[in-house]
């Protein structure tokens, strides 16, 4: 809400004229936060956490419109591999895996990281030139990546069927044998728990509803719960940065979609590794608990309605069959869905923006679970100098016009 001094008002009834510059208005009051973010998801927590642990920047809230870790973050299929394509991904990708795999200590809260594999299957011949060749570029970014042929896949996972009897028969895989599988709330919760410790403000239940700007320079946030004044606001609200983008006049070129997933009744130890079909389209791992954990495609209208398309699932369970007949046995015990943000080339946006005091990080689409940490650990970089860590400036905001986008379509493996 703008703020007006008398001396401007009286002018203003006098000529009538409603928008003065703002070099007349009382100056705004003292910002509360040095910054607040907005969105309090796996990637707005692991931002405040390295803010204060790396940065020594406590004066911070995150403000979240619902409860904390009820978005995409405890609704994923918690798979973690960093085997991208290009050497942009693979280096923030890589970076995040390499954070992973000291997280339980570093937090001191146990996110049950599980390295158990993931392997990305190739079920035509340009499937497997594809594999290979991205096989290769992982080697070379020092990612660790294998390449198996199709007894090799079935000496890595037993129970998948590698019958050539089938439209899309298994020819080989690529595999991460760093890769795996973590406890999706328990990350969220320990990144809390580590920025709370450390004197940041969580504050539940505050939805954001207007970025306030002075001179283009932000100073706080409308909330549900009133004003918040911030010299910095970090915008990690996916699925919908767009909207909170637009707030401060900004068009972001992400697009919201559902995403679904679903679990089977607990069964006892059955598969012990994660895999990934791009052609007949499922991925499916086991939690600990047993459940069989199985994703889908995003649907492909636009939608904040956090379920999908029932065909979608339909289709998941057709490729589940193909894979895995074994399993047509197991019954479906909940499907749930997310609103997953995506940007034209399938990767993120961890960026300042074109107003002073205002960073996004959103288009993690489908895949953003694996970069919690490194998410974070960049975008607090970013905000507390206000400029990019080499790990994401490539990830800037200015690439859809500059045209250096990073394709990361083929190794996103979710379909698009
Ligand atoms: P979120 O947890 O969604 O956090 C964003 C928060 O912003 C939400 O809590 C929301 O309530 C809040 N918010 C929104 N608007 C406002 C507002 N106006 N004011 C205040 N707060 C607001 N990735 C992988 O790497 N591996 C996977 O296996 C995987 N599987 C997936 C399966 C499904 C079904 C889905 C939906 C996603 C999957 N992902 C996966 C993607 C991953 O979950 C996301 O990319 C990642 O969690 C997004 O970051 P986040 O955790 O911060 O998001
Ligand atoms: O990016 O690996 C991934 C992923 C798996 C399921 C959804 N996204």
């Amino acid at each position: 809400m703008a703020r007006y001094s008398i001396f401007s008002l009286a002018r203003n009834a006098l000529t009538g004229h409603r928008d003065w510059p703002e070099l007349w208005r009382s100056p705004e009051p003292r910002p509360a936060y040095e910054v607040v973010i907005v969105g309090g998801g796996g990637h707005g927590l692991a931002t405040a956490y390295y803010l204060a642990k790396e940065h020594g920047v406590t004066d911070v809230a995150v403000v979240e419109k619902g409860w904390l870790a009820g978005g995409n973050i405890a609704r994923n299929t918690t798979i973690i591999r960093s085997n991208y394509l290009w050497d942009e991904s693979a280096a923030i990708y890589e970076h995040g895996l390499k954070l992973w795999e000291g997280l339980s200590r570093e937090l001191n809260f146990n996110v049950m990281l599980r390295q158990r594999g993931v392997m990305n299957l190739a079920h035509t011949e340009h499937d497997v030139r594809e594999s290979i060749r991205r096989v290769n570029a992982n080697r070379l970014n020092g990612v660790d990546a294998e390449w198996l042929d199709a007894e090799g896949v079935k000496a890595f996972c037993p129970p998948i069927s590698i019958s050539p009897e089938v439209r899309y028969p298994v020819l080989g895989a690529t595999l991460q044998r760093r890769g795996g599988v973590a406890r999706h709330d328990a990350v969220a919760w320990g990144y809390a728990r580590g920025a709370d410790a450390r004197g940041v403000d969580i504050v539940q239940h505050c939805e954001v509803t207007g970025i306030r700007q002075v001179r283009g320079r932000v100073t706080g946030v409308e909330t549900s719960r009133g004003f918040i004044g911030a010299k910095k606001v970090a915008l990690v609200a996916a699925g919908h940065s767009s909207v909170l983008a637009e707030m401060a006049g900004l068009r972001l070129p992400v697009e919201s979609h559902p995403l679904q997933a679903m679990v089977s009744e607990p069964l006892k130890p059955v598969l012990d590794c994660v895999i990934m079909s791009n052609a007949v389209h499922v991925y499916i791992s086991q939690s600990d608990k047993g459940e069989l954990v199985l994703g889908a495609g995003i649907d492909s209208f636009n939608s904040y309605g956090q379920r999908g398309g029932l065909h979608v699932l339909e289709d998941q369970l057709a490729a589940l069959m193909q894979l895995f007949p074994a399993f047509s046995r197991a019954r479906l015990l909940r499907s749930w869905g997310g609103i997953v943000d995506v940007c034209p080339d399938a990767s993120p946006i961890v960026s300042k923006t074109p107003v002073e005091g205002l960073y996004i990080n959103c288009g993690w689409g489908t895949g953003g679970f694996k970069a919690t940490p490194s998410s974070g650990w960049t975008f607090a970089h970013t905000i507390a100098r206000d400029e990019p860590h080499p790990l994401n400036a490539p990830f800037a905001l200015d690439r859809f016009t500059s045209g250096a986008l990073i394709d990361e379509h083929g190794a996103a493996a979710v379909a698009h």
